[in-house]
């Protein structure tokens, strides 16, 4: 059994500050009090304890107050990428089978032709309150948020994320990372992915606050850093690059109350970590995704420049191995276990078992060195990340092949200066097609960073004997730019 959380910590420290969001703060009695307001609407609305509705709106304190909501009443929560485009909602929405989707009134435009119910933040705001009794204990393994992840089949995935995965996880953090009375943890990561969302429940078990942004911004985000009002963050390569490149403009150092930058999501160019010392920032690479409620593997503070280039070590609860390596060294896919790692998905995969043997295979590719530090150092299933997003060609493909001038399409990624990688495409055609026409094609089908940003002409796929086609190969074939 473990505590509703914010009723617990409520309880437990009432007057310390749970978020600052712009000019204003709450402590978490004003916090869950909020929580509390908004649970008794979503009550009057039909809402109950395990209903599943999905949740759309920007990183700002009333989507805080909506999340602590549906916490607190016990509601499952499909956390839905506000940057995907209408059709990838609608997929999630039909494929979670979610009740009805809660949506901020800015982005309800986004789910025009989405027939579902649709609760906006204003409605839910006006709505009447009922009485109901929160309860106080959940059980470990009850779902209490559904994040998709896409998938090599070109099937967005809907993992489940449950009260025992979050909680040992976020309890496995804090024994590698330590904890200190001023903690207060910076927020510009979106709250829909495991990276933005696993800072609540650290905030929630630790009694630590936050500082929230809606949007990301280098200027500012150096500048808290700078004044030491933070003392931890969490960024992908391309936020910390951006933050580097203000401080190294400005000569800014970061305050000695600013602990550590917890970086990860993606690959992180080794030469950003030296950057981040000569500011004064340890940045602690992290491994860690959606299916395991965010990180395995951390590298501790003390040996952030030692074991430059590596994820770390797997954090208390956890384990790593390497799949049929018999000695360090020896590159494999990476597996995983530990009470933080999805029980499985919900919709269209909920038959498949996400473990083999106990141990969830990641696709990542990566080795442990003789001191059982683990290096990723590929990734298997043609994964593309871009900024912290991931994108699987084989979704794209689908959209691709679905236009009509379209036979056949591939694609890979790119290496990207800013975005890490971004997605190319491959097109064998029936009949000419224009970049612009093609371009309009995904952008009313896809998210704007899944729209491969060159298309080019071939006249035949690289392809194995098997006829499987060979996606590293397609950057090295002849092609014609459209
Ligand atoms: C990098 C971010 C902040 C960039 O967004 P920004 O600057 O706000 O852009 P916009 O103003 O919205 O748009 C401007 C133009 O840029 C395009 N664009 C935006 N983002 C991307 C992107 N990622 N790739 C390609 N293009 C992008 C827009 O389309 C727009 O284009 P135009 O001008 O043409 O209209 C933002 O992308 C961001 O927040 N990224 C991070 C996402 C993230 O958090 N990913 C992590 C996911 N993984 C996990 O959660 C598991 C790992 C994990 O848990 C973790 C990860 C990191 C740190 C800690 C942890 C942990 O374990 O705790
Ligand atoms: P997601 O499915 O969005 O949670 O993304 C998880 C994926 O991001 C992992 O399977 C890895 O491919 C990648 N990833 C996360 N952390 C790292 C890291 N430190 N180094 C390299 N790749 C990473
Ligand atoms: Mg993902
Ligand atoms: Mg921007
Ligand atoms: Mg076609």
């Amino acid at each position: 059994m473990i505590p509703n959380w914010l009723l617990q910590r409520a309880y437990l420290t009432p007057d310390r500050v749970a978020l600052s969001f712009e000019q204003q703060q709450w402590t978490f009695q004003e916090l869950h009090d909020e929580a509390m307001r908004i649970a008794r609407k979503l009550y009057a609305n039909g809402l109950r304890e395990g209903t599943r509705v999905a949740l759309l709106g920007p990183s700002n304190a009333h989507m805080m107050f909506m999340i602590h909501g549906c916490l607190l009443g016990s509601i499952e929560i499909v956390m839905i990428n506000s940057r995907l485009s209408e059709k990838e909602i609608a997929y999630q929405l039909l494929d979670s089978e979610a009740e009805a989707i809660i949506v901020e009134d800015s982005l309800a435009e986004k789910l025009q032709t989405i027939d579902r119910k649709k609760l906006l933040f204003s409605f839910i705001a006006s709505s009447e309150e009922i009485d109901f009794t929160p309860i106080n204990t959940w059980k470990a393994e009850q779902t209490i948020t559904i994040m998709y992840t896409s998938g090599t089949t070109g099937f967005p995935k809907g993992v489940r994320q449950t009260v025992g995965n979050h909680t040992s996880n976020a309890l496995s953090s804090v024994l590698n990372l330590g904890l200190s009375e001023n903690d207060v943890w910076l927020c510009t990561t979106p709250l829909f992915h495991i990276s933005g969302f696993s800072i609540i429940v650290r905030s929630l078990l630790y009694g630590m606050g936050i500082r929230l942004y809606e949007k990301f911004d280098a200027i500012e985000a150096a500048e808290e850093i700078q004044k030491g009002s933070v003392t931890r963050m969490s960024v992908v390569a391309n936020s910390l690059d951006r933050i580097l490149r203000e401080m190294e403009k400005s000569e800014m150092f970061a305050h000695p109350n600013f602990q550590t930058m917890l970086a990860g999501g993606g690959p992180l160019p080794i030469d950003y970590l030296r950057r981040a010392e000569k500011r004064g920032i340890a940045v602690l690479q992290t491994y860690g995704m959606t299916e395991t409620s965010s990180q395995t593997a951390t590298l501790s503070a003390d040996d952030a420049l030692r074991k430059i280039g590596s994820a770390g070590k797997p954090l208390f609860f956890n384990q790593i191995k390497i799949r049929d390596a018999e000695k360090p060294m020896q590159h494999g896919e990476v597996m995983i276990a530990g009470p933080h790692v999805t029980p499985g998905y919900v919709g269209r995969f909920a038959d498949r078992n996400p473990l083999e043997d106990g141990w969830l295979p990641t696709g990542d590719i990566g080795y442990m060195d003789h001191e059982g530090y683990l290096y990723i150092v590929d990734r298997r299933s043609d994964l593309i990340i871009s900024g912290g997003e991931n994108i699987y060609p084989a979704e794209i493909e689908n959209v691709l092949v679905s236009h009509p001038s379209v036979l056949e399409a591939g694609v890979c990624g790119q290496e990207d200066e800013k975005w890490g990688s971004v997605p190319i495409a491959f097109l064998v055609c029936k009949e000419p097609i224009e970049k612009e026409e093609i371009e309009k094609f995904c952008l009313e089908r896809l998210a704007k960073f899944k729209v491969p940003k060159s298309f080019y002409m071939v006249d035949e796929l690289p392809r194995n004997a098997s006829n499987k086609l060979m996606r590293r190969e397609l950057k090295h074939f002849r092609k014609r730019p459209l």
